[in-house]
């Protein structure tokens, strides 16, 4: 029996393979969780807030409320109500209007699974975990990256020395940080030239595969310019700051192909994930960014210790934001078709003392990078990179960073500066 009013309820449907299924988290204001969910399912479908003629002629569009526990509520929607190939336009359905309505205090989508026809219209990574091994030719371990610091005002020849120096110490990549485009104290194509030099020397003086993820981040036009000009000067790796640049821009950049892999950063995500009550979780950015095609992306460190009891709200949080970043981590890797796993990135304030807690809680399909936890080492950046190496080493040896540190001096110094 239908409820009156709540035309888009339907707890006793069974989403299949051909809907897209959401799950909110809905926080009512001044009605029933069932009247707003009611309201979320309808704006983000067919419907308005009042019955307009041919309502019926949409009806089999309809998006159906099928399961409500408390405040959290699933949603199906059939796949044809979205242009398959399109992020904008699904966003636009299961995460547009709805995050404005009245019917809501607050909402939040927590989740989203995709149909089998709309996996199979995306590429997905062109690389993911195994492609972006193999090009970097490291079978086992995690990968080690820096971003250049500080993050803005050396010119391209500092940047490009640092980056050499990262490279020689023991870094597989070095990054370029989210807020360098090309300003006047460092023309992209001065700074691209300069650094992929550095790279092929690091390469050559080391023996070891070394990449330079440039942030092509720009108006959509000059962003495919600059992947177009570091695939010219050979590189193997670009980066693009994937919210503020926007959804179809790095639809735009993936769809182009470039050779080059796709290195995400999420600047700006924690406008949408960080009120628990309210917003957009990293699952769903996530799975958008894996759908679309990156290689690479961050996903956070859950950096908060917390290996014995929760003792208080602060610590609860940290755990929770441990959790949350090894269930990001997974989902990257889940099972998806024809689409790539892709590699997560764990960064943020890290430096060697983390490794161990990150190997443990991440896995070795990692990247694990150090900005701040490289360059501020006492000895500089060189010994920075080797003492994030020594690092990586030891924990895969399974030998404490405390033993290794006896007789490796690069550690040794992070740890006393940094701890463990
Ligand atoms: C880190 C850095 C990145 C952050 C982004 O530098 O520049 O922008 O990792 O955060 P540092 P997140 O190592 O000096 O802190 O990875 O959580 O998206
Ligand atoms: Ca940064």
């Amino acid at each position: 029996m239908k409820k009156e009013g709540l035309d888009f309820l339907n707890l006793r449907y069974k989403p299949h393979g051909r809907d897209l299924v959401c799950l909110f988290k809905i926080s009512p204001n001044k009605m029933s969780v069932e009247k707003a969910a009611n309201t979320v399912a309808l704006e983000s479908s067919v419907g308005t807030w009042t019955k307009v003629a041919r309502q019926k002629d949409a009806g089999k569009l309809k998006a159906k409320v099928f399961s409500i526990k408390n405040n959290y509520v699933k949603i199906a929607y059939p796949e044809e109500l979205f242009e398959k190939d399109n992020v904008p336009n699904m966003l636009s359905s299961i995460a547009g209007n709805i995050f404005g309505m009245k019917a809501v205090r607050a909402i939040r989508l927590e989740d989203v699974s995709f149909p089998t026809a709309i996996l199979k219209s995306f590429n997905g990574p062109r690389y993911g975990i195994e492609g972006i091994r193999k090009f970097m030719k490291v079978k086992n371990r995690p990968l080690i990256g820096t971003i250049i610091k500080p993050k803005l005002g050396l010119n391209a020849e500092q940047h490009s020395q640092s980056a050499y120096e990262s490279w020689r110490g023991g870094c597989d990549i070095v990054k370029d940080d989210e807020n360098l485009a090309s300003q006047k104290f460092n023309e992209f194509e001065k700074r691209v030239v300069k650094t992929l030099e550095m790279a092929d020397k690091a390469e050559s003086e080391t023996g070891e595969k070394k990449a330079y993820l440039v942030n092509v981040t720009a108006e959509t036009k000059e962003m495919i310019k600059r992947a177009q000009f570091v695939e010219k000067q050979g590189g193997k790796y670009m980066m693009i700051d994937i919210l503020t640049a926007g959804w179809a821009a790095m639809q735009t950049l993936r769809e182009a192909n470039f050779k080059l892999a796709i290195h995400a950063h999420r600047a700006m995500h924690a406008a949408f994930d960080r009120n628990p009550e309210h917003g957009i979780d990293m699952l769903v950015v996530a799975d958008f960014a894996r759908l679309i095609g990156v290689d690479t992306l961050h996903i956070g460190t859950g950096i908060g210790k917390l290996e014995g009891d929760v003792k208080d709200i602060e610590e609860l949080q940290e755990e929770i934001e441990k959790m949350k970043v090894e269930e990001t981590k997974k989902r990257l890797e889940q099972r998806w078709q024809n689409i790539k796993p892709v590699m997560g990135v764990s960064s943020g304030g890290l430096h060697p003392g983390h490794v161990p807690f990150l190997m443990k809680h991440l896995g070795r399909d990692l990247v694990i990078q150090a900005g701040g936890g490289i360059h501020g080492h006492p000895f500089g950046t060189e010994a920075g990179a080797i003492a994030m190496r020594q690092a990586v080493d030891a924990t895969m040896k399974k030998i404490s960073l405390n033993e290794y540190a006896r007789t490796h001096v690069e550690l040794e110094k992070a740890l006393e500066l940094w701890g463990k």
